[in-house]
């Protein structure tokens, strides 16, 4: 027997104990030799909440799954690669080489993720189930491959009552996998809070970044990727046109949203892919819903740049769309084309640039209604018309882009500049493609450029000497050592909802 008294004396270290952030949060090195284990595995099925998996450089020939949560108590637990880290699939032949199921507060960083090539749909890097507080970042995810069928660098299959949450993906680069019908990078079902950002995604055979909805991933009413900002990617190189699943169609997106809903798309950049922003539903009666495309770059896409709606009548609806202070350039099949089941769509400061012949704006539908072209700039095909739409406040001009398609900031004296009509900033964003101020001097410039900014990407002046294909390379390889600016691997300005901070 205790006495009451001696009990309650005893309360208090346990419930210190059991509520308090581990004291000694460790690091658990794995290294093919001298480290404290032989495998990430090993090392993984060490760590607890707050503890460190550093992978030393070397080839792991092995598929890492996260098999505890980490705690917002006790910190989480983070699987690091040093440069060099490789966690290699060969010879495995299916499945996911890092596997995040139903988890919460973990984090991969700094790793190749690369050779997982077979059956199944094999992944690179995995987030099911639902939890909270998941980060993938930085790391290089390539050769995930399947050759008939199906297969993802990086997925978020949100398949519980419990959302995945505060999900960032960001800093990763993704290329040369081979995905049949599958995505690079998607987020798809039960996916709710979620930021995608400062990813490099090229020379993949299918879709660059996705979001699904309405595929029976996730629950009834809950089915949907949502409530996220897609910011700062850099899409290049994604056509379906050498995929054996597509039959030789092209149809893949650089920025694809299929069934998402109320996520903002801004800031990125997206070249020479089959479209470079979709916003539809590929599943009849239902909508993509409230999705804004703002200070992008659309430059060279086999079909349009930016289009929205179900493909065909029978198919889904795109609901609510913001169309604004893009700069887009040389879209074959257009500038901006609605296909089918679009109904409340505004376009608004855009720079569209077409080829002599093509169409800037381009109803390729019967039923889209509600739809407001307003003062944008056209140039390179049509002098008088914008196309399927009318414009009250058109600007027929050369926005003289400093050098289409690899550059398409503003140069001096474009008629561009300052010729915005002043938005709601909750629709144009505060930041222009670069990351300065969207609005400069007296009005906001039109398309994606505030022209006369000195901060452009990575550093690099505007109209500076280095390709924009260099500048994302450099942005890239800086965010791998994101790390060492705040000790969470996120980039100084990460924008995260204040709200999310607070979970
Ligand atoms: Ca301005
Ligand atoms: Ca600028």
């Amino acid at each position: 027997m205790i006495s009451m008294k001696h009990a309650a004396n005893l309360a208090w270290p346990a419930a210190i104990l059991l509520t308090a952030a581990p004291l000694f949060p460790k690091t658990i090195t794995v290294s093919k030799s001298g480290g404290d284990f032989a495998t990430i595995q090993a090392g993984l099925n060490a760590a607890s909440a707050g503890d460190t998996v550093l992978a030393k450089p070397g080839v792991y020939g092995e598929k890492a799954v996260f098999g505890k949560s980490g705690s917002q108590a006790g910190g989480y637990i983070t699987l690091k690669g040093e440069a060099g880290a490789i966690l290699d699939g060969t010879g495995l032949n299916a499945g996911e080489l890092v596997s995040i199921d139903s988890k919460s507060y973990v984090r991969v960083t700094g790793l190749e993720v690369r050779n997982l090539k077979g059956s199944g749909t094999p992944i690179g890097i995995s987030v099911g189930g639902g939890g909270s507080h998941i980060e993938i970042l930085g790391n290089h995810v390539h050769n995930i491959e399947n050759a008939t069928g199906n297969a993802h660098g990086i997925a978020a299959y949100g398949s519980t009552a419990t959302p995945i949450s505060q999900l960032i993906v960001d800093g990763n680069e993704i290329d040369h996998c081979k995905l049949g019908q599958s995505e690079s990078m998607v987020l798809n079902g039960n996916v709710a809070g979620f930021v995608v950002s400062d990813n490099v995604v090229h020379d993949n055979d299918n879709i660059g970044i996705d979001f699904i909805g309405f595929e029976g991933t996730g629950p009834g009413g809950q089915d949907q990727a949502r409530e996220g900002i897609c910011r700062g990617n850099r899409v290049y190189n994604i056509s379906s046109a050498a995929n054996p699943t597509y039959g030789g169609e092209r149809s893949a997106d650089g920025i694809y949203v299929d069934g998402g809903r109320d996520i903002v798309i801004e800031r990125n950049i997206v070249d020479n892919c089959d479209i470079a922003y979709e916003i539809a539903s590929e599943h009849g009666g239902k909508s993509t819903s409230n999705i804004t495309i703002r200070n992008n770059f659309a430059s060279r896409s086999w079909q349009g740049n930016i289009m929205a709606g179900g493909y065909a009548s029978n198919k889904g609806n795109a609901d609510n769309v913001v169309i604004t202070g893009n700069t887009t350039y040389f879209g074959n099949g257009g500038e901006v084309v609605l296909q089918n089941n679009c109904k409340g769509v505004i376009i608004r400061n855009n720079v569209f640039f077409a080829a002599a012949g093509k169409a800037y704006l381009e109803n390729a539908g019967s039923n889209n209604t509600a739809v407001t072209a307003d003062n944008n700039l056209y140039f390179g095909a049509s002098t008088s018309s914008p196309g399927s739409w009318s414009d009250a406040h058109a600007v027929f001009g050369n926005p003289k882009l400093q050098g289409a398609p690899s550059n398409l900031h503003l140069a001096v004296g474009s008629p561009a500049i300052n010729a915005g009509a002043a938005l709601d900033t909750a629709m144009s964003g505060t930041l222009d493609i670069d990351g300065e101020a969207r609005v400069a001097g007296a009005k906001p410039d039109l398309g994606a450029d505030e022209a006369g900014g000195t901060t452009g990407l990575a550093g690099v002046t505007e109209g500076g000497a280095a390709g924009w294909r260099d500048a994302i390379r450099g942005h890239a390889e800086a965010g791998y050592e994101k790390e060492s600016r705040d000790g969470l691997g996120r980039a100084s300005g990460m924008r995260i909802k204040a709200s999310w901070r607070a979970r």
